[in-house]
């Protein structure tokens, strides 16, 4: 297991079960005029309308809760790991269904690979949204172990397959583990478009500084909707942390510019900005994220550490077009999928690996907390080609 926490810390991850958190109204006013002035560059790719915002839900804030609330779960370490990727394995169901399952299912009984069933292959790929590209580079270096008689019958394919997406999911040329400052606390700015979990991630991710005995400061920069303050603000109580907010409305960067002060100032060991997604004002949307980037960086040399961008797996190919719209405007530094569990287009994680090389950092399995998972390449690889009966 990678685990940038269990590194930094050396704890582990504790299991105690939430009550969901459901997602509040979507519905967003217009764009407050920003406070602070500074000069501002736009610059939009050209992925820019190919970008769509994910819709989720819309309903009722649920109360909040305390973590005394919280049932705690005891589980001795060994039985832990091995039940914790059991669960994984079973949360990527979906899409070892879509992928996997089917693989086994057209080369059951088969001896021979022919090009009806590399065809065939192709289209179980493309479905679990693996990507064109990817695809293509799977399926010609199969063709070329063929020519070489390196593969002789559909289960070394199989195998072939297996160990190539490893090497596609583990290539990304940066650390994947995140490095905190020697001094000073610790700036993870989170972004990402509408319904994504940008905020749920928020309250998991908070919960593992926690449990490792860090200071968390969280900030509420979403100020388009009450809804969204109140949101972040519930996982502040969950956490038992301080929530830094304004009035809805209010200048994005005049409370994240606040925050920094507060953060300074009581020594917190990290402090997580929540951002806006709203995509349908786009162009503004990008303007306040630099602002808020060059906001901390003007309060904090070197800061924000990480730009984590959220992206929700059951977009699919879609997240692609999120990933290079969000980093050509503020460099992501790393990225968290969630919705794993929801989704059978799972192989989008090969997908991002191979396209953006950006670390991805977490995977969001269900919307407990022990959902949220240190993303580990190999073990993903291994619960998603984990044989069936095994199960
Ligand atoms: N099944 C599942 N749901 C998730 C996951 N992460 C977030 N969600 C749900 O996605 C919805 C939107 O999350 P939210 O944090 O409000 O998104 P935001 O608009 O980006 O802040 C909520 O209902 C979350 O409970 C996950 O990993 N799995
Ligand atoms: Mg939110």
């Amino acid at each position: 297991m990678l685990g940038w926490f269990k590194k930094k810390f050396g704890k582990k991850e504790e299991q105690i079960p939430v009550p969901d958190l459901e997602q509040p109204d979507q519905t967003e006013p217009e764009q407050a005029e920003p406070t602070l002035t500074a000069d501002i560059s736009l610059e939009i790719p050209p992925t820019l309308e190919d970008v769509q915002e994910t819709s989720a839900p819309i309903e009722p804030l649920p109360q909040p809760s305390s973590l005394s609330d919280l049932p705690k779960e005891e589980v001795s370490p060994g039985k832990k790991s091995s039940s914790m990727f059991q669960r994984l394995s079973e949360r990527l169901t979906k899409t070892k269904e879509s992928l996997v399952y089917r693989i086994d299912t057209l080369f059951l009984g088969k001896k021979e690979i022919d090009q009806e069933l590399l065809d065939d292959l192709e289209e179980i790929l493309i479905t679990a949204d693996l990507g064109v590209n990817t695809v293509q580079e799977l399926l010609d270096e199969a063709r070329r172990k063929l020519k070489r008689k390196e593969l002789s019958d559909p289960q070394t394919l199989k195998k072939a397959l297996k160990e190539k997406i490893r090497s596609f999911i583990t290539e990304s040329d940066r650390p994947a583990e995140l490095v905190m400052p020697d001094k000073g606390p610790f700036i993870i700015m989170v972004v990402g478009v509408n319904g994504v979990g940008k905020t749920t991630t928020i309250g998991k991710i908070t919960h593992k500084f926690t449990n490792a005995g860090q200071s968390v400061l969280l900030v509420a920069a979403d100020t388009f909707r009450a809804a969204a303050v109140a949101q972040l603000k519930i996982w502040g109580e969950r956490n038992n942390v301080q929530v830094v907010s304004q009035h809805e409305g209010a200048d994005p960067s005049a409370v994240v510019y606040d925050a920094m002060d507060i953060a300074l100032a009581k020594n917190y060991d990290v402090v997580i900005v929540d951002t806006a997604g709203r995509l349908h004002t786009q162009v503004n949307l990008m303007e306040e994220l630099k602002k808020i980037k060059r906001v901390i960086g003007k309060k904090i040399a070197d800061a924000p550490h990480e730009v984590m961008l959220i992206l929700d797996a059951t977009t699919g190919q879609n997240a692609i077009s999120q990933a290079k719209l969000f980093n050509a405007t503020v460099d992501i530094t790393g990225l968290t999928l969630t919705k794993l569990d929801g989704t059978a287009k799972g192989g989008i994680v090969v997908n991002i690996c191979r396209e953006l090389k950006i670390p991805i950092r977490f995977i969001g399995i269900g919307e407990q907390l022990e959902d949220l998972r240190d993303f580990d390449p190999n073990e993903f690889v291994d619960a998603l080609f984990q044989e069936k009966e095994s199960r």
